[in-house]
Order: C-alpha cells, then structure tokens, then sequence
C-alpha cells in the first residue's frame, strides 16, 4: 500500500518542525508548501539529510507548486504571520484571511479529499475561512488549539503536583484566545479531578488559578521569551497528534475547534469542543454539560470567536 501523503501548506517554523516530525513517525510522504522561494526545498533537504542518522523511510519534497499537493491525505496549514510581543492574536486577522483564500483555494483544486487542520491565527476564525474559502466538507476542516493549550495546562499541572505528565490529563475548551476555558472539573490527576485535588491538599484554589491563567497566557509567555515569532514545537506536535489520529483511525477525543451545530447549545461556529478523530475526521462532537460558571465562561469565550468571525465577513462578503 502506498505511504500517505502529507501537505504542509507553510514552512516556517511550525512547518518545518511538523516535516521533521512527520519523517521520524513514519506517518508518510511529506510536501512541503510556501510562496518564499527555496525555503521548502531547502528544509525537505535537511529534512531528508537527517534520515540515514535517524533511520525513516519518508519522501520530503520542498515546493512553490500547489499542483505537488495533489491528492495529499492530510493538509495542516501554517500558512502567515505569526505575532510578535504586544501583538495579540487578533491582530492577525486581515492579513492572515487573505491568506487562507489562496490557501483554501489551493487545497480545493488539488487535494479535496484530505484531512485538513489549520493552525493560522486567529484560529477558531481562520479555520472558519479556510473550510468556507475550500468548500471541503466541516467534518474535514479542523483547527489545532486545544490539543496545545490542554498540553500546556496539564505541563503546569504536572510540575505542581511533581507527577508524571503522563497521568495528567487536562481540558481546555472554547476560542483558542485570551477567554479559553480550562476546565478544572474535567481535568485529573489518576482520575482525580482537581477540585478533589484541592481539598485533598496537594495544592491551593489561589495555586490553581494562577496555573489557569498561565495556560491563557501560554503563548504570549512565548512570544515575550522568543521576541521574533511565537511558539513552534508544542505546536507542530499538537497537530501531529491529530493527523495521526485521523491517519490511524485511532479515535482519539481531542479538544480541537471544530464545527458545531447543534452540541452545547450552539448552533453552526466553529469553536474548541472535545472531539473524537477517526478516519472519518471528526466523527463526534462530544455535547459535554457545563456548570453555570463553566458556562458563562464557555459563552464569553463563544462571543469573541464570533466576534472575529463577523470580522471576517466585514473584510470579504463573499463570506457567508
Ligand atoms: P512562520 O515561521 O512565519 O511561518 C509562516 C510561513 O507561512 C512562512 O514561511 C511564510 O512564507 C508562509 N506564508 C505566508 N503567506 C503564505 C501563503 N499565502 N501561502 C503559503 N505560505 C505562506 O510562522 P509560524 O510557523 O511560527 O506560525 C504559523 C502560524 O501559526 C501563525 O499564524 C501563528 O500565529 C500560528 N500559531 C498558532 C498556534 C495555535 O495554537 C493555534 C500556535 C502557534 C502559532
């Protein structure tokens, strides 16, 4: 059987560490994507030079060619700018809109059947774009924020309470934005949730409040640290954990930003939700029920993402 194809539309940070990753898991064939000439190439070279220390049996291809794209499996998009500090990830917006049409429309016409995961910023309004501009079915237009910012919450946790990070898990739902919903409820220990956690003493509510909010201030904390771009290894790693996902049918329940219509109260947004990712892409909404302060969080959050979306539309009515 033929090894998968893999589409990285982006090669720049992120885009070449989920190359690099990408070959050492196997997970397929690589193109790499950007309109800065050499830039692909030069990477997929690297790339491939590393396979005989490494040991992967992985094609790389560098590209400026949407036509190298054909009939790719997967399409994760970091196609952009990234921010700089003191910029806030809606600053993004205008620019990165018009990149996803081209983006979008590149995938249309030559990859409509892949699993396609957006990373661009502002995420949950830029995988909106890219699913209307590529016109691919919701189910296979995805957003990777979640996987990130749970990853993030449950790293913090971990140095907390001096654990494994492997018996920490975690979730953060609603708009990858300054109003993500880490939810403490849902979120343990061994299968101890945290506010049990709490009480048991191994922390304080004031100690768990401030990890909360270094998980929404996650990526600022590394954009003020880098000063030239923002982070890239956390997040090429997050979406490599959905593409595999999809690529082995595993039916993994992810946080991601998915399309919603119907499931916690909402009706047709894209928004961090629990997912569950199969060869299907996103085979399930998972409709979880919030408490009253989960839910006033969850809908404060719900605004801003449709805030950015009308955004959006304001920019190009071609929107619908
Ligand atoms: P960077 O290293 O600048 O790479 C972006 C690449 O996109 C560059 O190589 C550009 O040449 C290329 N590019 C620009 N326009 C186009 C186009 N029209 N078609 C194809 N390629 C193009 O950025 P990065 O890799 O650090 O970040 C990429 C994006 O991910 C940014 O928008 C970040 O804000 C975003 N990001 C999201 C998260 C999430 O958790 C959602 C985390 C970190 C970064």
């Amino acid at each position: 059987m033929a090894r998968p194809k893999i589409a990285l539309i982006g090669a720049g940070q992120i885009g070449g560490t989920l190359a690099h990753l990408a070959a050492i898991k196997e997970l397929g064939d690589v193109v790499l994507f950007d309109i800065a000439d050499g830039v692909p190439q030069g990477k997929a070279l690297d790339i491939a030079e590393s396979g005989p220390s490494e040991g992967f049996d992985a094609g790389l291809k560098g590209t400026n060619d949407y036509a190298d794209i054909a009939g790719a499996d997967v399409c994760i998009v970091t196609a952009g700018v990234p921010r700089k500090p003191g910029m806030s990830r809606d600053d993004l917006l205008g620019i990165n809109l018009k990149v996803m049409k081209s983006v979008g429309e590149g995938i249309r016409d030559n990859a409509p059947n892949a699993f396609v995961i957006c990373i661009t910023n502002p995420l949950d309004a830029m995988v909106w774009a890219l699913q209307q501009y590529s016109g691919l079915p919701a189910e296979k237009v995805v957003g990777m924020a979640g996987v990130l910012d749970s990853a993030r919450f449950r790293h913090f946790l971990s140095l907390e309470f001096n654990v494994s990070m492997k018996d920490v898990t975690a979730f953060v739902l609603g708009g990858h934005g300054d109003t993500m919903v880490p939810l403490t409820r849902y979120s343990t220990v061994g299968g101890i949730p945290l506010p049990d956690l709490v009480h048991m003493g191994w922390t304080t509510q004031d100690k768990l409040d401030a990890i909360v909010q270094r998980t929404r201030d996650g990526g600022a904390e590394i954009v003020g640290l880098l000063k030239t771009g923002s982070a890239f290894y956390a997040p090429a790693t997050s979406a490599i954990e959905m593409a595999e996902a999809y690529l082995k049918d595993q039916k993994r329940l992810l946080p991601c930003a998915a399309w919603v219509d119907g499931a916690l109260g909402l009706k047709g947004l894209y928004v961090g939700v629990p997912t569950v990712i199969g060869a299907g892409g996103i085979e399930r909404v998972v409709d979880i029920k919030l408490d009253k302060p989960e839910q006033e969080m969850f809908d404060k959050s719900v605004g801003a993402v449709r805030g950015l979306v009308e955004a959006c539309k304001a920019i190009d009515n071609s929107l619908a």
